[in-house]
């Protein structure tokens, strides 16, 4: 097994390190500074930053215009064995020198499929205890595995939900394998993001059997692993269309509905991905109050989207101000429960220099630093949380407060109202909150 220096693949690139916001070295972190303490926590733990191996080890910039653009030196292997050996290498050198802890995988970005089942377990099986080693020489650790069930033309039509049982149980030994995988490797938990989970005619598509379907499928899926003595969390990763027009898992409260309908609410959360919240006309902030408040904000998939076209660009986060909404909402609700920030992330096409995959990740987690320290700050030090509690402060005694504890009826509302008159005007106050964002940011 080559080990860190054996074979480089990032030369001449270092162990990135915190330097402060005065540094002038691109391969250096402004604000993410693993050890620094906020609201009662490193940095590091906060965020579990985590690299997607299918972006940053896979994904070589291909667009339906024209293929991919960035030759990576660890896909040239004509071996499919040997070709995973080196993108391992590559990904644990990567994940190493960022400085990173933890990296999520499809089955399939390890390794590529084989010509059978038994092939690709085969071949899973032989990447995953290469990892394992891996794992075990760098102390770098797996947030989630999760199955690739939507690019192989057998899932054309879905894959728990394909109207063909035959597909369904194909899927179902796809995701034992994979989950085989996640466990070997201690994964900490395993998504599953409903990628053909959907359909694009409801002519042609019976809705309810295919929903019902899925159901049967994740608790097949989550009994499988306990039984095999899995003690993580599964997550399902909302989004609203691509590839499918119509996706199942649409956003956050759809996906909490899924997860109560089956029964699957001691075992599931989310995995709240920002570029799928703006696809699905929400505000990443927004999705993650939506899993907070149902117990279930279980990981963050980090990007962004592009304000002016609808799809899901997979851009590194890079707004500070939208993410120390988010931050906001993290704090408030005690951070993320199993999971972590991963960077679900992409260069982009024309972005073919090995460096500027760490200047992307920098970037992130320079953003999600940054976004912390002020919304610590707003919350800390601002007048912020009182004007909040103001707003709602008619809840807090009198009348308000016994509506508040189930102790008022619809008359008693009545005879309050009655009583009052009209209620007084009172302001919002959206640009002062606004304004004290800014001003602690
Ligand atoms: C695609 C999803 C995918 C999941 C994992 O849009 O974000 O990458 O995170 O299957
Ligand atoms: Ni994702
Ligand atoms: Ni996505």
């Amino acid at each position: 097994m080559a080990l860190l220096g054996e074979k480089e693949f990032f030369k001449g690139i270092g162990e990135i390190k915190y330097e402060g916001k005065e540094s002038d070295n691109p391969l250096a972190f402004k604000f993410y500074n693993p050890d620094q303490v906020v609201a009662g926590k490193t940095m590091r733990d906060h965020f579990k930053f985590a690299v997607a191996y299918w972006h940053t080890l896979c994904g070589t910039g291909g667009d339906p215009f024209g293929p991919g653009t960035k030759q990576f030196p660890w896909s040239t292997h004509p071996d499919p064995l040997k070709a995973a050996e080196d993108k391992a290498d590559a990904a644990f050198e990567f994940i190493t020198k960022m400085g990173f802890d933890y990296y999520c995988f499809h089955d399939f970005d390890l390794i590529d499929e084989g010509g059978s089942l038994v092939e690709s377990e085969k071949r899973i099986q032989h990447i995953v205890s290469y990892l394992k080693d891996k794992q075990e020489v760098s102390g770098v650790k797996l947030l989630w595995g999760t199955s690739n069930c939507f690019s192989n033309p057998r899932y054309m039509n879905g894959a728990a939900s394909n109207p063909d049982f035959d597909v369904v149980a194909r899927a179902g030994a796809q995701v034992k394998i994979a989950l085989d995988a996640t466990m070997a490797l201690n994964g900490e938990n395993y998504v599953f993001w409903g990628g053909r989970e959907g359909y694009m005619s409801l002519l042609n598509t019976n809705m309810k059997l295919e929903q019902d379907n899925i159901g049967r499928f994740l608790n097949m899926a989550k009994d499988y692993a306990r039984s095999q003595g899995f003690k993580g969390t599964f997550f399902i990763e909302p989004k609203p269309m691509e590839p499918t027009k119509h996706q199942y898992d649409f956003d956050a409260a759809t996906s909490i509905n899924t997860i109560r309908a089956y029964g699957l609410e001691n075992d599931f959360k989310l995995n709240i991905e920002v570029n799928h919240a703006t696809l699905a006309q929400h505000t990443f902030q927004h999705e993650l109050q939506v899993a907070a408040d149902a117990g279930m904000l279980g990981s963050i998939d980090a990007n962004r989207g592009d304000y002016q076209n609808g799809w899901d660009t997979d851009q590194f986060p890079n707004n500070v101000m939208e993410t120390a909404e988010a931050m906001l909402v993290f704090l408030k609700s005690g951070g993320l429960q199993g999971g972590g920030v991963n960077f679900d992330a992409k260069t982009r096409r024309n972005s073919t220099d090995l460096d500027d995959i760490f200047l992307a990740h920098i970037g992130g987690a320079d953003t999600f630093a940054r976004a912390l320290l002020v919304a610590d700050a707003v919350i800390q030090n601002s007048p912020y949380e009182d004007l909040l509690g103001k707003r709602y402060g008619s809840f807090a005694s009198g009348k308000g407060a016994e509506f508040v504890s189930g102790k008022l009826s619809l008359t008693d509302l009545y005879d309050h109202a009655s009583a009052n008159g009209e209620p007084k005007q009172t302001s919002g106050k959206q640009e002062l909150f606004e304004n004290i964002l800014n001003q602690y940011s």
